[in-house]
């Protein structure tokens, strides 16, 4: 299941733009509030330089960057929130670009609105609890005490962050998700630009860029903030990156490959990606000893080329 990010920001302050530059979707973007309340959802490849070095070693026929699920609601207001509480991290637009920006404001706006929508989340799950519980069900009973609990401290005016209990587990709340803030504009990030280039091919765009593209900054914060790494599979086929959190095994990477290697699993190759490259091919690694064998347990490392053998299902 690939990593999901929502985009939020007040309205107008360029969360589709950034839509846009990190998929390439040519969504539509307005000078005006959006009335539609459909949610464009894409996918936004990875930049990873060190993918076409691992691709080119066995001249890949098709070479896939890892690549994320973004979710982009138009405004902030509450029911459209609700589109966003599966995403695992929120990448939060703040303009300041218009004359009379102010980021840190809206941030606090933004942080509101999110707050906002969550106890309206609880208090609906309040009711929604309070009339099930009536038939006597004692986990019932006890899920309306722990919400009654977290509405009363949310309305002393303080966060779920802050709330000293575990939060109730069928909540899915916004406000505990990790967040990243990009500011749109000349101190930030230009997303127009952004947009502008990622229409065009990577060598043009770059030939534009003075530093590091936006978009990779952008992708580098997120992966810092969710603990991500890189694994590679290189194969003349395909070759491809992956993305995998932080402390997760060889299985867990079998499993984001697909779920019948994961039931098969037997052994995983593995080799540092650099390592690779220097050799030159896969036999020249074993040759000079340099591929393990790795069980299930392994922990993956960020830059490790896995190759899985497993048995295939009967
Ligand atoms: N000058 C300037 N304008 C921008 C920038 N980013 C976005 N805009 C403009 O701001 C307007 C709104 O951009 P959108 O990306 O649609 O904003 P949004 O947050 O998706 O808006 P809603 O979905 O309506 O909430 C458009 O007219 C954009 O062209 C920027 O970096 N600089
Ligand atoms: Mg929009």
């Amino acid at each position: 299941m690939a990593l999901q990010v929502g985009i939020v920001g007040l309205s107008n302050a360029g969360k589709t733009t950034l839509f846009n530059a990190l998929t390439n979707a040519g969504a539509e973007i307005t000078a005006y509030a959006t009335v539609s309340e459909k949610a464009n959802v894409g996918m936004a490849p990875i930049a990873d330089e060190r993918l076409p070095k691992l691709a080119e070693l066995v001249s890949a026929r098709k070479v896939t960057p890892a690549a994320v699920r973004v979710v982009d609601v138009p405004g902030s207001g509450r029911q459209l929130l609700g589109g966003l509480r599966e995403v695992d991290a929120l990448l939060a637009v703040l303009n300041g670009w218009a004359a009379d920006a102010d980021p840190a404001r809206d941030l606090e706006t933004l942080e509101l609105e999110l707050l906002v929508a969550d106890r309206d989340h609880v208090e609906r799950r309040l009711e929604r609890v309070e009339k099930q519980a009536k038939s006597g069900e004692a986990a019932l009973r006890q899920e309306v005490e722990d919400l009654r609990a977290l509405l009363e401290h949310l309305d002393e005016g303080r966060t779920l962050r802050d709330y000293p209990r575990e939060l109730p587990s069928a909540l899915e709340p916004l406000t505990t998700k990790p967040i990243v803030a990009v500011e749109n504009g000349p101190v930030g990030v230009d997303l127009k630009l952004e947009a502008e280039l990622a229409e065009l091919p990577e060598d043009e765009a770059e030939a534009f860029r003075e530093g590091p593209s936006a978009l990779g900054t952008i992708a580098g914060r997120l992966f810092e903030t969710l603990d991500l790494l890189s694994f590679f599979t290189v194969g003349d086929k395909e070759t491809r990156a992956w993305t995998l959190r932080r402390g997760r095994t060889a299985l867990d990477a079998a499993a984001e490959i697909h779920t019948d290697i994961a039931h098969g699993f037997i052994r995983a190759e593995v080799i540092r990606w650099d390592a690779l490259v220097e050799c030159g091919s896969h036999a020249e690694a074993a040759r000079r000893g340099l591929m393990r064998l790795e069980g299930k347990a392994y922990e993956v490392e960020d830059g490790d080329v896995l190759n899985v053998r497993f048995s295939p299902p009967r």
